[in-house]
């Protein structure tokens, strides 16, 4: 009797050697999936890569090959069935034997493989696998060789990369080590099959007005089975079932229906249900193989139309306009077998604590485990999934093209039941490679083969191959050439498509207080570089002598070219300049969140004129290693600043107010005479809604409150947009510096603040503020008699603060609650001209 398809994994029993070292030194492997480096550290034969400069000490594993070996008894084989070894992700160049013989030969790390292996199974017996992996650094360097025909160039990591399937991340980044690593790194499994579902497709559209779903599950068998089952779940019931004949190729598609489906919303717009697909292959009544995937229902578009700024670039789900708030994921370790579910879990449940609803995965990394985005769909966070291809010109040999099309076809199958994901981009920043080397690009041209064949040939991939795979596997979803992209324009355009806004920082360096303005239709990128938090950079030594703000240990952990003189520069445009590591740290945390804090503030703002700015993403949500870089929370999820302030830009109920920007250093420390200043709300309620805004202008220097404030009782906020509240002039002749302190009152709380102060803070002295902080059970309560910037409380492990970063105005005491930890901590904490405490 056929039975259902049973599925082993082969974790344990493994060991691993240098491939070329005798027999004698095969050492044990804890657990498969694993890489080369988790090996040698739990081995003890190398010393932690994260801690000081060991990094260099362990450059020669990237060099070498190695070889895996595990060895299995054969498992019973009842007549008719089949035994399979599935292979989920193999770290790079594999040469894959099962008792001596080659079954498998992978250069892709991002391809699943499926072997059939019946009959080579020793029965009874041990069976033994051998995996050997080439040194991808050395075939990468080869392949480069091998096609002069292609100019490689890159940004970041070496040329050799372009050529090599796997995460470009592992040859350098401007945030990350070199760490080439190789291995098994995602399961390895036996299969024992009379069938199996080789993939179910579900695709729906939506009519009376998102009142019924109508659709059909596609589903492909291989094997015996006669019959397909669908079940359709709700919370454990079924809302659907059907069943249908499998054709002679193996195709099945069955129809269905939904009611007044439950809609799945980004966090912040509504709920995120989610559906319980099963399809059974079925034969003589008995079930073969199970395909369940959870899936969410909602209707979701890019809308591009023309518009008084140019062309529109944003989110439409069900019907509703979302404004994307979020930040851009890079691969949260070197290591990626380290990744748990419930790792990934606790970064995307931190966006969550910070009001983000998007993340984009940025495509030097990989196409992410399913925890992932599982997490994505149960939190609903939108996901912006860029193909992996980064800072590069890539060759397009056909033997390449193939496995890329292959790559693009497992991922977008693998990854399309996600309601999470809302948009699929070609890569990371090769346009900009194009147009920094002039190579080929004519927009109008639309003859595909002839790109094969000019100096940009991988456009081949992003206008051709790649949205012909996702047409095809997820038509549903948005696809978009790149990240960023312009129609053809100059990326940096900032009237259509997205813009990786880097003139704060690289480019032009332009002043932080400028985002606002050179923001772009959507901003897919942008960002400050800081330290990250005391204890992860006291973690980053060997040595405590290194434990100052230049030491060649902490400049190793700070992969960005040109970082000190750029730290440097906006610390020293902005700051008085305090050395001494924590005053360091701190400033460059204070910086980082200020700039953030003009790019949300200023381009949220701009979502309620016609849809301006569609989003900000910032580079980045996290690291992958202990690192100064421009993450808002470090590798150890720490949050920096920059996190909090991010936070507060993007509640449902934002206030806004901001003078306009008067460059000091181009006009040699001469004061405007005048500034302009608004103030508004921005909404991302379904409503409309009437609050209280009030806003006081308080002396930097006394405290007091330089002129009776403007108090707007039960003023009407549009939904879903932004409402203007207040505009006037600051004199800076006859008026002394002082802050414009805003804030909403709802229901007598206070639901949002901003503070916008006298640009740069280094011209204001913040002697002796009065600083007071009262710690109570579960909560600090901050208070001062003068106007206080960037109070930030040191954070422990496990403890969670509603806040942080916090700019205290007289008169306005700020309540932050303290959860986990066994009693709320002595609080320590320092704000901008503290003296050390
Ligand atoms: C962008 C990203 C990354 C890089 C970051 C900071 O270009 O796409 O390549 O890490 O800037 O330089």
């Amino acid at each position: 009797m056929a039975t259902a398809a049973k599925r082993t994994p082969l974790e344990t029993g493994w060991s691993f050697k240098q491939t070329d070292d005798k027999d004698d030194a095969w050492a044990p492997v804890a657990r498969v999936p694993t890489v080369v480096h988790m090996d040698l550290l739990d081995n003890k034969r190398i010393p932690d890569p994260f801690i000081g400069t060991n990094e260099l000490d362990v450059e020669w594993i990237g060099e070498r090959s190695w070889t895996y070996r595990t060895s299995f008894t054969a498992p019973e084989i009842p007549e008719g069935a089949s035994v399979y070894l599935l292979f989920d992700g193999l770290d790079t160049f594999a040469h894959v034997r099962l008792n001596g013989v080659t079954i498998l030969k992978s250069e892709n790390m991002f391809l699943s493989h499926r072997i059939p292996i019946t009959s080579m199974l020793y029965q009874p017996g041990s069976n033994q696998l051998v995996i050997d992996f080439d040194s991808a650094l050395l075939r990468g360097r080869e392949l480069e060789k091998q096609h002069p025909e292609h100019r490689f160039l890159a940004s970041n990591g070496e040329p050799g990369r372009l050529g090599v399937r796997k995460a470009q991340y592992h040859w350098g980044w401007d945030w990350g080590p070199v760490l080439m690593t190789a291995g098994p790194f995602r399961p390895i499994r036996l299969e024992v099959s009379f069938a199996y579902i080789e993939y179910a497709k579900v695709d729906y559209d939506f009519s009376n007005g998102l009142k019924t779903a109508t659709g059909t599950v596609s589903v492909d068998v291989k094997g015996t089975a006669d019959e397909v089952v669908l079940s359709l779940r709700y919370e454990g019931n079924e809302v659907c079932s059907q069943r249908a004949a499998v054709a002679a190729d193996g195709s099945t598609k069955l129809e269905f229906q939904l009611d007044n489906p439950y809609l799945w919303y980004p966090y912040g717009y509504g709920e995120q249900p989610l559906y319980e697909v099963v399809v059974l292959a079925v034969k003589d009544g008995n079930t073969l193989d199970t395909w369940t995937k959870k899936t969410g229902f909602r209707g979701s578009e890019l809308i591009q139309k023309k518009d008084n700024h140019g062309e529109s670039f944003y989110f439409r789900v069900n019907d509703v306009d979302i404004f994307c708030g979020g930040s851009c994921w890079i691969p949260a370790d070197n290591f990626l077998p380290r990744l748990t579910p419930e790792k990934y879990r606790s970064w995307l449940e931190l966006m969550i604590e910070g009001g983000q609803n998007m993340t984009r995965v940025w495509g030097g990394g990989i196409y992410e485990d399913d925890a992932f985005y599982d997490a994505c769909d149960e939190l609903g966070i939108l996901v912006w999934q860029d193909f992996m291809f980064a800072c590069g010109s890539y060759p397009v040999w056909p033997g390449l093209q193939d496995s890329i099309r292959e790559e693009a076809k497992q991922n977008v199958r693998r990854l399309r039941h996600h309601p999470s994901i809302v948009l699929w981009a070609g890569n990371n920043e090769d346009y900009q490679i194009q147009e920094q080397y002039n190579l080929n690009y004519d927009y109008e041209n639309n003859d595909h083969e002839s790109w094969l064949k000019g100096s940009f040939p991988a456009r081949y991939y992003y206008e051709y191959l790649l949205p012909a795979v996702v047409k095809q596997e997820a038509p549903a979803v948005a696809y978009w050439p790149s990240s960023p992209f312009s129609n053809g324009k100059n990326t940096w355009d900032l009237t259509v498509g997205d813009v990786h806004q880097w003139n704060v920082w690289h480019g032009s360096q332009e002043k932080y207080q400028r985002f606002p303005e050179i923001g772009g239709r959507f901003n897919s990128e942008f960002g400050l570089a800081s330290f990250p938090v005391l204890e992860t950079v006291q973690g980053m030594v060997s040595n405590a002598k290194d434990l100052y703000p230049q030491s060649r240990a902490l400049d190793f952990h700070n992969k960005a070219d040109g970082h000190e003189r750029r730290i440097a520069t906006y610390i020293a445009e902005n700051f008085q300049i305090q050395s001494g590591l924590a005053s360091w740290i701190y400033l460059t945390q204070l910086a980082q969140s200020e700039a953030v804090a003009y790019a949300y503030r200023g381009w949220r703002r701009q979502w309620g004129d016609e849809r301006h700015c569609g989003g900000a993403l910032v580079w980045q949500l996290n690291d992958c290693w202990p690192a100064s870089s421009w993450a808002i929370a470090d590798y150890y999820l720490r949050k920096k600043p920059a996190f909090y302030t991010i936070n507060r830009a993007l509640q449902p109920l934002a206030v806004g107010v901001q003078r306009a920007h008067h460059d000091w250093s181009v006009s040699h420390a001469r004061p405007a005479k005048k500034s302009a200043y608004s103030v508004w709300v921005v909404s991302s309620l379904a409503r409309e809604e009437k609050v209280d805004v009030e806003v006081r202008f308080v002396s930097v220097e006394s405290g007091r409150d330089i002129r009776s404030p403007i108090v707007k009782v039960g003023i009407t906020i549009n939904a879903n947009g932004t409402t203007g509240v207040a505009s006037g002039e600051i004199d800076n002749v006859t008026e002394e510096p002082h802050v414009l302190a805003a804030r909403i009152i709802s229901g007598g709380e206070t639901i949002s603040r901003d503070v916008d102060w006298p640009q740069p803070f280094k011209y204001l002295s913040f002697a002796d503020r009065g600083v007071k902080v009262e710690a109570q059970p579960g909560r600090y309560i901050v208070s001062a008699e003068r106007p206080t910037k960037g109070v930030v409380f040191e954070e422990a492990d496990g403890v969670v603060l509603s806040d942080n970063c916090l700019d205290i105005i007289p008169g306005d005491p700020q309540v932050v609650e303290v959860r986990g930890g066994t009693e709320v901590p002595q609080a320590k904490y320092r704000y901008l001209g503290c003296e050390e405490n």
